[in-house]
């Protein structure tokens, strides 16, 4: 069973070979010439490639060295894990080494010493290019696997994340799930993201060591059993919205939740038995190309697609300067058996085709006009060609036009500026009395208070007047006896009947005094 196990594994990258070759030189009546096919490359061993982190820091076991004991023997307390000795250390990358036969080396986590704190722990791997998965991802748990644990995925690069798969050995208690097996979902509902109690019940920590995400048993939903109409396959990929990209990722993280407890309850006796360990994490697939090369090669410490079809980029998603007659697309499985290449042509941008500088795949022709334009221009970007940035925003002098940064936001104050535009080099129009590129500053004798004011009041020429002094720029605080702006006026002088004396605070002082005396006598 094993070696059958094997040769099918050995045998997949020729299983799944249609596609292999971008371009053939073939003889024609009007001489020989190339051909292009859309093409992809080999599925290989992912984990050769990927850097792990894993969370938080101090979950790896060892520091300071622990005993360790197992579900099977767990008044045996005797193994150790020791992060300064080789021979006891469990570090991550045990998690990517070669087997040996029969010795399995593993990362280790600390033991639920803190129950009944959960035991958590994040191992992300990380490619920093797209992936698509070909085949099942395999964790190997070494002492049993999680009881309940969580498979997510990243498509920029670990930005934003979006849930897998949930395991758990009760759904609905995990995740208020109910449990369902892939085998089960339909040709509607291939990529529909499941929690599954699969792989999470104790059967023995020897016997069943392994969780998958099941990418086979999904391609079988189309495929068949034995995956022999890769056909119907590869036309569903290209028709059905979101199933590509259900597959790909640049990003995975497993989220461990909650550890083997051996079939019971947790023993708080003995925590020692409590702690993840994995061995092996099995990623097989493919470098995301675009269906525009064949070979994937690692360079300076990243995978990089080999562009044809006079494509470039990491994932082959621009066209190469000078080959941008037609806006860049993707090469497609169809029609079968070659597909097509949508290769990048030789030639100016031409007006009148479908050029948007990468910022949309779609034209629309304007009749009366007799042109054609670019709809629904993203990076915001407008213009028929998607060749003018937004209002609002404005170009980036280092990024090409067919560049993601290529417009960058004006970010104008709300209260400086007179709108929220900016001119050429990022330039607000400022309301009177501000300035600064994004108008959040004020000149010389303004001062801000949303918006930019002439100062009340200074230490030059709006001097508070009598003693007064200038409460930021804004207003002058009077000595008693004194008001108006700059403090420049006695209370007493006009209308003002009840100051005619200095003493006019003890007199008012007085009168309080004694009507509240008054009030006082009137209670009784
Ligand atoms: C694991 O990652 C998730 C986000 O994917 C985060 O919310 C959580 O705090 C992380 N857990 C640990 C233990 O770092
Ligand atoms: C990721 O890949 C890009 C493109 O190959 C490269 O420029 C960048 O340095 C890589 N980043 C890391 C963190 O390896
Ligand atoms: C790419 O451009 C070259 C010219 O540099 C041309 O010979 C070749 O046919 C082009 N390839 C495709 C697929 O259009
Ligand atoms: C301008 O474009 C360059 C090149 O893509 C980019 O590195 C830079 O971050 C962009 N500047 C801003 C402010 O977005
Ligand atoms: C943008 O406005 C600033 C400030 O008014 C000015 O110095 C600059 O020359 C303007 N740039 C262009 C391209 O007009
Ligand atoms: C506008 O500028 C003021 C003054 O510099 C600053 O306090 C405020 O946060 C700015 N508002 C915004 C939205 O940036
Ligand atoms: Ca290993």
């Amino acid at each position: 069973m094993l070696c059958l196990v094997a040769l099918l594994l050995h045998c997949l990258p020729l299983a799944m070979g249609q596609y292999d070759i971008c371009k053939y030189w073939v003889s024609t009546d009007d001489g020989p010439s190339w051909e292009f096919y859309a093409c992809q490359p080999k599925p290989m061993q992912m984990k050769d490639y990927v850097t792990v982190r894993v969370d938080p820091s101090g979950i790896t076991c060892g520091d300071p060295p622990e005993r360790f004991c197992t579900h099977e023997n767990p008044y045996l307390c005797s193994d150790e894990c020791d992060a300064s000795n080789p021979d006891l250390a469990h570090p991550p990358k045990l998690m990517f080494d070669k087997e040996d036969e029969g010795l399995a080396t593993y990362w280790q986590s600390v033991t639920w010493s803190r129950y009944p704190e959960p035991l958590l722990a994040n191992i992300t791997l990380s490619w920093n290019k797209s992936i698509e998965l070909t085949d099942d991802i395999v964790v190997t748990f070494e002492y049993g696997r999680p009881t309940i644990m969580m498979l997510e995925k990243s498509l920029d690069n670990g930005r934003t994340w979006h849930p897998y798969q949930y395991y758990a050995d009760d759904c609905m208690e995990a995740f208020g799930m109910s449990a369902r097996k892939v085998r089960d979902l339909s040709t509607i509902s291939a990529n529909r993201v499941i929690c599954t109690e699969e792989y999470s019940r104790w059967a023995g920590s020897k016997k069943e060591k392994n969780v998958r995400f099941e990418v086979r048993d999904r391609f079988a939903i189309f495929a068949g059993q034995d995956l022999r109409n890769m056909d119907n396959l590869y036309t569903r990929l290209e028709s059905a919205k979101g199933l590509k990209d259900f597959f790909t990722a640049t990003d995975l993280r497993m989220r461990l939740l909650r550890p083997a407890l051996g079939g019971t309850y947790v023993q708080r006796e003995n925590l020692y038995k409590y702690f993840y360990a994995v061995s092996n994490i099995e990623v097989i697939g493919r470098c995301k190309c675009n269906l525009h090369s064949n070979l994937c090669s690692f360079k300076e410490g990243s995978l990089q697609c080999e562009c044809e079809h006079n494509t470039t980029g990491q994932d082959c998603s621009k066209c190469k300067k000078n080959f941008r007659t037609r806006s860049w697309r993707a090469g497609s499985y169809l029609p079968l058996p070659n597909g097509s290449p949508n290769a990048c042509s030789w030639g100016p941008a031409a007006a009148n085709n479908c050029e948007c500088y990468g910022h949309s795949n779609r034209c629309s022709y304007i009749d009366f006009l007799n042109v054609v334009t670019c709809v629904s221009c993203k990076h915001n970007t407008r213009g028929q060609h998607c060749q003018h940035c937004r209002l609002g925003f404005y170009r980036n002098s280092s990024a090409e036009l067919d560049d993601e940064n290529v417009c960058i936001e004006c970010n104008c104050n709300q209260s400086g500026s007179v709108h929220d535009r900016c001119n050429e080099t990022g330039y607000c129009e400022c309301k009177e009395g501000a300035t600064g590129p994004k108008c959040d500053d004020c000149f010389p004798s303004y001062y801000w208070r949303r918006g930019c004011f002439p100062n009340v009041c200074d230490d030059e020429l709006l001097i508070c007047q009598n003693g007064g002094t200038c409460s930021q720029n804004q207003r002058c605080i009077c000595p008693v006896g004194y008001k108006g702006v700059l403090c420049e006026q006695s209370k007493c002088e006009g209308e003002n009947k009840d100051c005619d004396s200095a003493s006019s605070s003890y007199l008012s002082l007085a009168t309080f005094l004694c009507s509240a005396l008054l009030l006082q006598l009137g209670h009784f």
